[in-house]
């Protein structure tokens, strides 16, 4: 990564159902995510957090009604617009957005920066589809609907902070599927986005998927968005995650999956803005889901042995 790379923390678990993962900006950055990128000759200038009031912070007495099927929707909108602001500062200052999550709400905003005053495409890596909405949902947990959300699926239409009108669905791919909810299945049918389950993994190798799914994404964009959940591993290389599912890629297809996304950065600087979230500290064994993630944004940004 040539230019300077700026580090935003998201401590939000608004949208997830286990308390935690609001620490996962901290828990990256003790693991050491600044000598990390410093060892691969990145550059990185660390902006800190977002400023995210605690959910018990919130006065049940000034409560509204909760908008139809979506737990701290408002909240989860306020945080993400003020994200979307600081990734767009970023860009325009010629660095380069990390975002540390935080729950996967948080790439609504990290979409909406991004997507601003651009046509992009988005990798999504990630065990879950993210594509419920505040009406599907089995949950009510807003980590299952960002990339419904930044897509301006259903009532997220109307939304100026979740739906990034610069976001091409033609552009979005999503790489190791596994957990895909009934509720989703159509809406991930009729939106246009390509999908790569874990089969499709198996079949081909992660290397052909990852190189099929960058000729797709920037396919006639000016840049592409990685968003990097870290369930997307196995739970057994990354046991310190919300929603942890079975058969998930490897510790070395992880990296090489990065790693290719670097390759073809280095070609054509097509790489725009890139995410890490789901690190949940409490669940997490010895920091180790927060220190692979710290090598693996090395990886994405370039990170060479020889
Ligand atoms: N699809 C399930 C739901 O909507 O509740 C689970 C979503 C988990 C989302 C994780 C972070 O990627
Ligand atoms: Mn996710
Ligand atoms: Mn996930
Ligand atoms: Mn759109």
């Amino acid at each position: 990564m040539t230019k300077p790379v700026q580090i935003i923390g998201a401590p939000v678990d608004y949208g997830a159902n286990r308390r935690g993962v609001d620490m996962g900006p901290s828990a990256i950055r003790y693991a050491g995510l600044a000598e990390e990128l410093a060892n691969a000759g990145v550059t990185a200038i660390d902006s800190g957090d977002l400023t995210v009031p605690r959910a018990e912070e919130r006065d049940p007495e000034t409560e509204e009604p909760r908008e139809g099927k979506a737990k701290f929707l408002r909240e989860t909108a306020d945080v993400c617009s003020r994200l979307a602001d600081e990734v767009a500062d970023a860009i325009d200052d010629d660095a380069f957005p990390l975002v540390l999550g935080g729950d996967h709400s948080i790439a609504m905003g990290t979409l909406g920066g991004a997507a601003r005053d651009a046509e992009i495409g988005a990798i999504w890596f990630d065990a879950h589809s993210d594509f419920n909405t505040p009406k599907t949902s089995p949950s009510g947990n807003v980590h299952g609907m960002p990339l419904a959300g930044a897509l301006g699926i259903d009532d997220f239409a109307d939304t100026d902070w979740a739906n990034a009108p610069g976001l091409r669905a033609e552009n979005v791919v999503l790489v190791g599927l596994r957990s895909v909810d009934d509720t989703e299945v159509d809406a991930i049918r009729e939106s246009g986005v390509t999908t790569y389950t874990m089969s499709d993994i198996d079949e081909h190798g992660i290397t052909e998927i990852v190189e099929k799914a960058l000729d797709i994404a920037t396919d006639g964009v000016d840049g592409i968005h990685v968003s990097f959940d870290m369930d997307w591993l196995d739970p057994k290389e990354a046991p310190g995650v919300g929603t942890p599912v079975r058969g998930g890629v490897s510790y070395r297809e992880a990296h090489s999956a990065l790693e290719t996304v670097a390759t073809r950065n280095e070609a054509d600087g097509i790489l725009r803005s890139l995410e890490f979230v789901e690190v949940n500290p409490i669940l997490d064994e010895h920091n180790e889901t927060a220190t692979l993630a710290t090598e693996l944004a090395a990886s994405a940004l370039g990170k060479r042995i020889l």
